[in-house]
């Protein structure tokens, strides 16, 4: 029997901080998974190098259920996002070692494809509506169906999403907490007049999304989720933070505006009442942030009991690990819906080479077996991690507000 030999944790910093773990079998079998928690990586690579990896030297690389139970439950300590995104890594990187021993791609091991590509969003953002319209149009001259559209709130610094100049968006940006100010008075004010300017500029043939990004009260989301019917939104994202999943219900109440939630939720039982009370139309959870591609699974079939569509969350600071394990679970799953695409950059792409292509607007997932990735560990030293944070966003009055 196969047994695990090593497993060696990485972190470096090309293109962006990033945690990788890679597994290797006693028969040189190797599988990828991502680890990276943005802001918060080297409490996974700890969690993994210091508590899981001398647990899984010897164990069988193929009892991938076995192991997740014994990780999830053996902790005693349940769920949260370390713990979680530190199982997500052990869980992919067996699925991908279960692919190389198979010869299949993980996609056919998840039952085959049930579509060909894999539809995606793009994003755009401008420091005023005219230039959001401008970059809309760019993304779909590019091909693409969907859009995700965000722009800066006149005299709010910190409003969400806004790309700096050409290069990729990535919100962890400082060594220290940047403090962004934020209005919801002004958001609520100025984001539905913007986004109605892009439909009326740009018509209703293609998706438009928006990521209000946990700012609002259930009540102001209401509000928010009504005035833009008109605008006719793919989804309005986080329209209010998730933690009290019953909020959602007042949302359900007011308006018929899509809602997607769960980029930053860990576990089944974190969207169980959103997907049960069809509180949610997409749930967002992750490979690298929700336990895996085993865990993933189950809340994607419970999602399907309820009519309820993918739209995993897909930025910049998940890995090309996470991206390829997602297109083939997208490929695969019959109740996709959308998979976020943020382009990494060229040096990430260098580190970790992925058999992930895009073509006109949809992702399609390699024939390689197992996730179809190869990390370059060399090339990856040369770029160090350095820490950074995500923002802190503070009301008018200076007091803490949800970033
Ligand atoms: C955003 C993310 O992509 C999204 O929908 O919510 O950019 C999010 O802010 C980052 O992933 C946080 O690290
Ligand atoms: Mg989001």
């Amino acid at each position: 029997m196969s047994t695990i030999e090593r497993a060696e944790v990485f972190v470096a910093s090309p293109g962006r901080n990033f945690v990788t773990l890679r597994i290797t079998t006693s028969d040189g079998v190797t599988g990828l998974g991502d680890a990276t928690l943005n802001g918060r990586e080297l409490a996974v690579a700890s969690y993994l190098r210091d508590h899981l990896v001398p647990l899984l030297v010897g164990r069988d690389p193929a009892r991938i259920e076995d192991m997740w139970q014994y990780l999830y439950r053996g902790a005693y300590w349940r769920r949260g996002p370390v713990t979680m995104t530190a199982i997500s890594a052990v869980d992919t990187a067996l699925w991908d070692i279960k692919g190389k021993v198979a010869g299949l791609p993980v996609y056919q091991l998840l039952g085959g494809r049930s579509r060909e590509g894999v539809m995606v969003y793009a994003h755009a953002s401008g420091t005023d509506t005219e230039a959001l319209i401008d970059d809309v149009q760019r993304f779909r001259d590019l091909g693409y169906r969907a859009v995700r559209a965000q722009a800066a709130v006149p005299d709010v610094g910190g409003t969400y999403g806004i790309r700096k100049g050409n290069g990729i968006y990535e919100p962890a940006s400082s060594s220290r907490p940047e403090e962004q100010p934020w209005s919801t008075e002004a958001y609520l004010d100025h984001a539905p007049r913007y986004l109605r300017a892009v439909r009326e500029r740009l018509g209703f043939d293609f998706h438009l999304l928006h990521d209000v990004h946990h700012r609002l009260t259930p009540l102001e989301a209401a509000r928010f989720g009504k005035e833009v019917e008109d605008v006719r939104l793919f989804w309005m994202e986080d329209p209010t933070p998730a933690e009290n999943q019953e909020a959602f219900r007042l949302i359900r109440q007011h308006t018929t505006t899509p809602i997607a939630v769960g980029e930053a939720l860990s576990s089944i039982w974190d969207v169980q009442h959103l997907i049960t009370e069809q509180l949610v139309d997409y749930v967002r959870t992750t490979v690298v942030h929700a336990g895996g591609i085993t865990h993933l699974r189950r809340i994607f079939d419970l999602a399907a009991l309820y009519q309820v569509r993918t739209g995993s969350h897909g930025a910049t600071d998940l890995s090309p690990v996470t991206l390829a394990a997602a297109v083939h679970l997208d490929t695969a799953v019959p109740n996709f819906g959308i998979q976020e695409y943020m382009a990494h950059a060229e040096v990430t792409d260098a580190v970790f080479r992925s058999e992930v292509r895009l073509e006109d607007g949809h992702l399609l997932v390699g024939e390689a077996p197992g996730l179809g990735v190869e990390y370059d560990e060399t090339l990856a030293a040369r770029y160090p991690y350095e820490p950074r944070y995500l923002p802190v966003a503070r009301r008018l009055d200076g007091s803490v507000h949800d970033w």
